[in-house]
């Protein structure tokens, strides 16, 4: 735990490469530098949420299935929303967590060279209307939740994500290892709906969203046929 820094995940990344073990856990009261996916940020005010990183080095799993870890975060982080703070928590491909059309919490997975991924992991907890980087964000508070006291609410999302983790793991790290491909399904709002995908190369792909592959790409059905994305920013389009 630090009081302040950077980056969880630029921390743990550091690690990693200096060798840390497996299950390196890096929590921050207050990052000054947090980061999204493609070079966007993580704001959140100091004490406002969680904000904290994970070493992994599923070795043994091929690295065209670590799409997985992502995802596998992210159905930690609904289960445990739902359970600790009784929300209503979805996901959105790949890896946002919503309550209504709201995100509450985002995953960030980063690989490191010579087989480590570091998952960091944000939660909104208590942060006010006034504090809300974006239209689009919500928080625990925000939503009514059971609790917003955030110790728990780690401790839970540690122990749950390292329970999927170890077991989508042990199991070949495949779609179906942990159950993991069925369970991002049936949590996963983006599925069954109209959607664009803005594709992080330039260009739009739209359709309805009708699967998530074994690798964890969303498979979209267009007027062209079948494609599959494995990175991209989801709309939901509303009909
Ligand atoms: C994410 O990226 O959602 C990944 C966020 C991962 C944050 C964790 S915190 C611990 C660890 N250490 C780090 O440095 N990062 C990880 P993306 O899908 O690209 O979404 C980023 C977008 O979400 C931004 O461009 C904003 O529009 C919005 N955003 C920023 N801060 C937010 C917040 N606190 N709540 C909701 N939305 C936010």
């Amino acid at each position: 735990m630090v009081e302040e820094t950077g980056s969880t995940n630029a921390d743990v990344m550091m690690a990693a490469t200096a060798g840390a073990p497996e299950g390196l856990a890096l929590v921050a009261e207050h990052q000054t530098a947090g980061r999204g996916r493609l070079d966007r940020s993580w704001v959140a005010p100091a004490r406002s949420g969680l904000t904290f990183s994970v070493l992994l080095r599923p070795a043994g799993v091929p690295a065209s299935n670590r799409g997985w870890l992502p995802l596998l975060a992210g159905i930690a982080v609904a289960d445990v929303l739902r359970r600790v703070a009784e929300v209503d928590a979805y996901l959105k491909w790949p890896n946002d967590v919503l309550i209504g059309d709201h995100k509450v919490a985002g995953l960030l997975a980063e690989a490191v060279p010579s087989d480590a991924v570091v998952v960091g992991i944000g939660v909104n907890v208590s942060m006010r209307p006034d504090e809300l980087p974006s239209r689009t964000a919500t928080s625990l508070a925000i939503e009514g939740a059971a609790t917003t006291d955030r110790d728990p609410i780690l401790r839970a999302l540690l122990r749950e994500f390292s329970r999927r983790y170890v077991a989508w793991r042990d199991g070949g790290g495949g779609a179906g290892a942990g159950g993991v491909r069925a369970a991002y399904a049936e949590r996963c709002l983006t599925l069954g709906r109209k959607v664009s995908v803005a594709l992080p190369a330039g260009g739009n792909i739209e359709g309805e969203a009708i699967a998530v592959d074994l690798l964890g790409q969303l498979v979209i059905r267009t007027s062209d046929g079948d494609r599959s994305v494995g990175a991209g920013d989801v709309v939901h389009v509303r009909s």
